[in-house]
């Protein structure tokens, strides 16, 4: 039995209220620290329990942000490690785990911004793919430094996060064009750039992020237009280092059309898609731009020590 806040946030991020691979990481960790400050345990054996089920309960409500496993990871594995037998000690670990986690969130977003605005130039036209912090941070960044910039949204259905980027920018002053998904191709001859987000980024350098990225990663490959990605670097996946694949979720397909308006018909609605390595020029981290095929050194220097742990 997981405590409230830890149900809550589950819920919150399996109905996309909490969403964005970044802000999912986020919430869990706090969702972690609540619920240890609130556990009752009495031995620092059920205290561990109960932190591991709610760590399950709060990795089962979305499957392909990496950030989720890892934010949870990160936090829980404090309180593991930690060889205290008093529970008091333990939920104080908890809690500074969970923070140091939503810190390092903030600052690597701030450093990828600043990175990644070295990329933009004055007068691009940029486009993106559904509302990602970190590729927005980015675009924001640069305009703040006083660079000319465009933006071009897709409206990503079915849940049309481009509609939450276009009025993020437009409230920020920055020129926007909305368009329906498959005009992605059509507007690509007039954009210098594109930047993505990245919910899992897989040890071959391949990239899941939202429906209809690899179709802006395509398009902008024909038309000789940089793609970047913007991702820190716990959206790396250990797993894929040993040869798991990356779950692609499958949503309700009454989010696309209402299944008894088609009788007969299969409705199907994935969530996200996976742009292959030979697409991406680069990808912005808060340690710096790296080449795709170099996901495999991040994940060895992030998470090596699972990778001879755990994973085997
Ligand atoms: C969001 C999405 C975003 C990434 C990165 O999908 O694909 O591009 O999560 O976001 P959904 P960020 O709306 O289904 O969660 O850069 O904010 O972490």
């Amino acid at each position: 039995m997981t405590c409230d806040e830890v149900r809550e946030t589950a819920e919150r991020i399996f109905t996309m209220d909490i969403r964005g691979a970044a802000k999912i990481g986020r919430s869990a960790a706090a969702a972690l620290k609540a619920c240890a400050q609130g556990s009752t345990a009495a031995t620092r054996e059920a205290f561990i329990k109960e932190m591991e089920e709610a760590a399950r309960a709060l990795t089962e409500a979305r499957p392909s942000a990496v950030s989720l496993p890892n934010a949870v990871r990160f936090v829980v594995n404090r309180a593991r490690t930690c060889p205290s037998e008093d529970v008091a000690g333990l939920k104080e670990e908890v809690a500074a785990a969970a923070d140091e986690f939503i810190e390092n969130s903030l600052k690597a977003m701030e450093r990828i911004s600043r990175i990644g605005a070295r990329r933009l130039s004055d007068g691009d036209t940029v486009m993106t793919h559904c509302n990602s912090s970190l590729a927005l941070g980015i675009i924001k960044e640069a305009w703040r430094q006083g660079k000319d910039i465009r933006v071009m949204a897709p409206e990503a259905r079915p849940r049309y996060q481009g509609h939450i980027t276009a009025r993020e920018l437009a409230g920020e002053g920055i020129p926007v064009t909305l368009l329906v998904d498959s005009a992605v191709r059509t507007f690509m001859k007039e954009v210098d750039k594109v930047i993505v987000g990245a919910d899992s980024v897989a040890a071959n350098g391949a990239v899941i992020n939202k429906i209809g990225t690899s179709q802006l990663a395509l398009a902008a490959h024909e038309a000789r237009v940089v793609f970047m990605v913007a991702a820190e670097t716990y959206k790396f996946h250990p797993e894929t280092m040993v040869g798991e694949l990356v779950e692609i979720e499958e949503r309700d397909p009454a989010e696309v059309a209402q299944p008894e308006d088609f009788p007969g018909v299969e409705i199907r609605n994935p969530a996200f898609d996976v742009t292959p390595p030979e697409y991406i020029d680069l990808i912005i981290t808060e340690k710096g731009v790296i080449p795709p095929q170099a996901a495999i050194t991040i994940i060895k220097e992030e998470f090596g020590w699972l990778l001879s742990d755990s994973l085997e």
